[in-house]
């Protein structure tokens, strides 16, 4: 019971293939008490029958490109429980055109849209949640390799978990001394809803399978099993880090 007397808030489940899902699931399973948001009504459909698996937990309508919609949000957080212990970023989204082709024909308008919804994001929430935060606390974001290698089609959104991850340094510098951890965890390709309909995500899956050293596809228990490890009391000395749960990919040269 990791996570037992604790209270979290998970932003990024759109069904029962979601990372945030697998991580959702883990967290309640470790005594957590939890609130998960959606981003629209046809995903609040999916997760009232997804949240009576867990014991129902509160759900919140959140688009992460309203500023209101945050303050209510957190506002809700405040009246019901009054502090928070733990927060999930595992949102991203980049118009579909600028996920095909070359990055050099991004668009500004792509490329705000990615940073806004797949970058801002983990700063506005961080800072709204900061002031329920008052015992300390934890937070992680989900990032990707793309952020650091040119990866083919993955583009602006690279740029955009670039960014991501030095979003997670300096609110870590800043959140440190209250006792608030923030960290990434860089996961490997997982079929998910994000993943479906992206060209070639096959073909980077076997790619992954076949050079990896551990030989095989990372799948979302594992990398939540990594979420919870940073989300609890055993992660207290980590923050600022991005950890790979990618089945060892990352270290290769080839
Ligand atoms: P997913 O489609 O299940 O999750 C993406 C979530 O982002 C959805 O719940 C969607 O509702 C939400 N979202 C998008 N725009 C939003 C907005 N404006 N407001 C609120 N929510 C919004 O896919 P996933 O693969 O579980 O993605 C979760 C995270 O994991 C993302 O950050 C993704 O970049 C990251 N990640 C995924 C993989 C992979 O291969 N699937 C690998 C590494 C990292
Ligand atoms: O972060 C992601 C994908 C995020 C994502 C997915 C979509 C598909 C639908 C963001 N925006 C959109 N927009 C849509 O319209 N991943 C880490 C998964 C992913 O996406 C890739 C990958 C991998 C891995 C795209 C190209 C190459 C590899």
């Amino acid at each position: 019971m990791l996570m037992k007397g604790k209270r979290g808030l998970v932003v990024g489940v759109a069904n029962k293939w979601s990372i945030a899902w697998a991580i959702t699931q883990k967290l309640a399973a470790e005594g957590a008490e939890l609130a998960l948001t959606y981003q629209n009504e046809r995903l609040g459909k999916n997760l009232r029958e997804l949240g009576a698996e867990i014991g129902d937990p509160m759900l919140i309508p959140l688009d992460v490109t309203s500023d209101k919609q945050i303050v209510m949000c957190f506002e809700l957080l405040k009246r019901v429980w009054g502090n928070l212990d733990f927060l999930v970023h595992a949102v991203a989204f980049a118009p579909r055109e600028a996920l095909d082709g070359e990055y050099v024909t991004t668009t500004r308008e792509d490329f705000r849209i990615a940073h806004d919804i797949s970058s801002y994001s983990l700063t506005a929430l961080t800072h709204s949640a900061l002031p329920l935060m008052s015992e300390g606390g934890s937070i992680i974001t989900l990032s990707y390799l793309g952020a650091e290698r040119a990866i083919p089609n993955y583009n602006v959104m690279g740029v955009a978990k670039a960014s991501l991850e030095a979003s997670v340094r300096y609110l870590a510098a800043d959140l440190g001394p209250k006792a608030i951890r923030v960290n990434a965890v860089s996961a490997g390709p997982i079929k998910t809803l994000a993943a479906s309909g992206i060209a070639g995500f096959g073909t980077k899956q076997r790619h992954h399978r076949n050079r990896a050293p551990l030989r095989r596809d990372t799948d979302a228990e594992e990398v939540a099993d990594a979420s919870v490890f940073l989300l609890s009391s055993m992660g207290r000395g980590i923050t600022g880090q991005v950890l790979y749960v990618d089945g060892g990919y990352c270290i290769m040269g080839d």
